[in-house]
């Protein structure tokens, strides 16, 4: 396992996040090779995209003046199903941060029990401060190349961070142009167009399942819980609307400026009031504390840094923004206050040495390859309905949602039992999205 290490990184030395997301998966699939020493190619195979795309994106600002950008899709694997995984436009993506996205999303895609193969792609374009046309302008363009790449049974892209209904519609509207027909090629879609019911909500309703299913471990509930989030994007605003619904009291939430700290609790009212302000306005989450006395805004230096926000007494953290937000120091605050769960609604949120920390203080501790699984799979349910030209109802879709988390959280649960590390979700999320995709690999025979 320690030369599939040293090769990745020989292979790829710039690449720290993949490295990071690889070297935590390698450490769990040890007990596996011991069992199975016929996999071991496997891991040699799984660690290695089986195709990394790249191309140019030149678009215009409304001003006239041309701006070019990198687009990415990386195709990581495709043994149990298309490729699946989101597109993310922020400023700092690039091929390492893209490789380690979509290696954990073969994970997930195979934890969620649906037919999907892990991709992920997106672009270093930073959507914030440009008009509707100007984003418009460069999601045409990106699909102007990535269609030639995609299909409805080769790869299905879908939103992440910066990429959410608006920018949905955009793509998939050039995308029908260029083939000249309707199929689900993206997912994520508007509701008017054969977008899922719920899909919007899907990754954060699911992280509070799965949360849900850990603390009855402990016998415990969101009900009267404190609950600290940061992000205040698509996964944050619906973790919080599930913690309130399940009686939790949601205390902070973040954006890429700095944290609100509300002591009397973000409510029904005070929710709907961010929604609008960050999937209508665009604004900051500054202006909560503006807005709502008693409350405070602490900016946060350097990103994703978020100074503070997880010393807040809480009993379950959530983080929903970005990865490598929550550091050990942060994870030794959060100890101190003795919560009870954390569980990551972002890709690889905790560094490695936090999730040391919630280990050693007996922490219940999700991956966000097991609990925030909920998005893809409700992405998997569009899939299917758009095969079947048909339309679920919301309750249809939400009683799939939770029965796939609490089936994730089982499976992870009783994977990690099974192979003598008891309450590791690391572990258990790892060996079993694992175990899927290796006999297939294995069945196909390694190409
Ligand atoms: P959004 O773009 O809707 O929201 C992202 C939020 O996180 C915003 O509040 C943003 O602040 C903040 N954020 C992003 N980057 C940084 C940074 N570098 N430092 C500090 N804050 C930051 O994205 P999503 O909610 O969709 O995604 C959030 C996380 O969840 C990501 O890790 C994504 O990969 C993961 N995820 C998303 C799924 C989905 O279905 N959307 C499914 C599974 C996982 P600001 O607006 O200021 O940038
Ligand atoms: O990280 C993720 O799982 C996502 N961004 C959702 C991917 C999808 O295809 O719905």
């Amino acid at each position: 396992m320690k030369s599939v290490y040293e090769d990745v990184i020989k292979r790829d030395p710039n690449q720290p996040e993949f490295h990071q997301a690889v070297e935590e998966v390698l450490d769990s699939l040890s007990p596996v090779i011991k069992l199975h020493p016929e996999y071991l190619p496997v891991v040699r195979s799984i660690v290695e995209a089986e195709r990394i795309i790249q191309f140019k994106v030149p678009w215009y600002d409304d001003n006239g003046v041309l701006h070019v950008n990198r687009g990415f899709r990386i195709q990581m694997n495709s043994a149990i199903g298309p490729y699946k995984g989101g597109l993310r436009f922020h400023h700092s993506v690039n091929q390492s941060i893209l490789k380690f996205l979509a290696f954990e999303q073969v994970f997930k895609n195979s934890l969620t029990g649906l037919p999907m193969g892990g991709g992920k792609g997106g672009s270093d374009f930073n959507p914030k401060g440009k008009s509707d046309q100007e984003v418009m302008r460069f999601c045409q363009s990106f699909m102007m190349e990535l269609f030639r790449h995609i299909g409805e049974n080769l790869d299905v892209p879908a939103g992440d961070i910066g990429v959410g209904g608006r920018e949905i519609g955009y793509l998939f509207g050039m995308y029908k142009k260029l083939a000249n027909e309707f199929t689900g090629i993206l997912t994520g879609k508007g509701p008017s167009y054969g977008g899922s019911l719920i899909r919007p909500e899907a990754t954060g309703y699911g992280l509070v399942y799965f949360a849900k299913e850990m603390l009855s471990t402990k016998n415990k509930s969101f009900e009267g819980a404190k609950c600290s989030i940061s992000g205040s994007g698509n996964v944050a605003q619906f973790a919080a609307e599930k913690v309130i619904d399940l009686g939790g009291k949601v205390v902070t939430m973040s954006d890429s400026s700095g944290w609100i700290y509300d002591p009397a609790g973000i409510d029904r009212e005070k929710l709907a009031w961010i929604m609008d302000l960050k999937n209508i306005h665009r604004g900051r989450i500054s202006e909560y504390a503006d807005k709502f006395t008693g409350s405070s805004f602490t900016k946060s230096e350097p990103e994703p840094s978020l100074n503070g926000l997880w010393a807040v007494n809480v009993d379950v953290a959530l983080p929903c923004a970005t990865q490598n937000e929550i550091n050990a120091e942060e994870a030794k605050m959060l100890a101190a206050n003795n919560v009870i769960a954390v569980a990551e609604g972002a890709n690889m949120p905790c560094t490695p040495e936090a999730v040391g920390v919630f280990h050693q203080y007996g922490i219940l501790f999700a991956p966000g390859k097991a609990s925030n699984a909920g998005g893809v799979a409700t992405s998997g349910l569009e899939m299917s309905q758009n095969s079947l030209r048909l339309s679920w109802s919301r309750e249809e879709v939400d009683d799939r949602l939770q029965k796939i988390m609490i089936d994730i959280h089982k499976n992870a649960f009783d994977t990690a039992k099974k192979y003598g590390l008891p309450g590791d979700y690391v572990a258990g999320a790892n060996i079993a999205g694992f175990l899927k995709v290796a006999e297939a690999m294995t069945a196909q025979g390694l190409i």
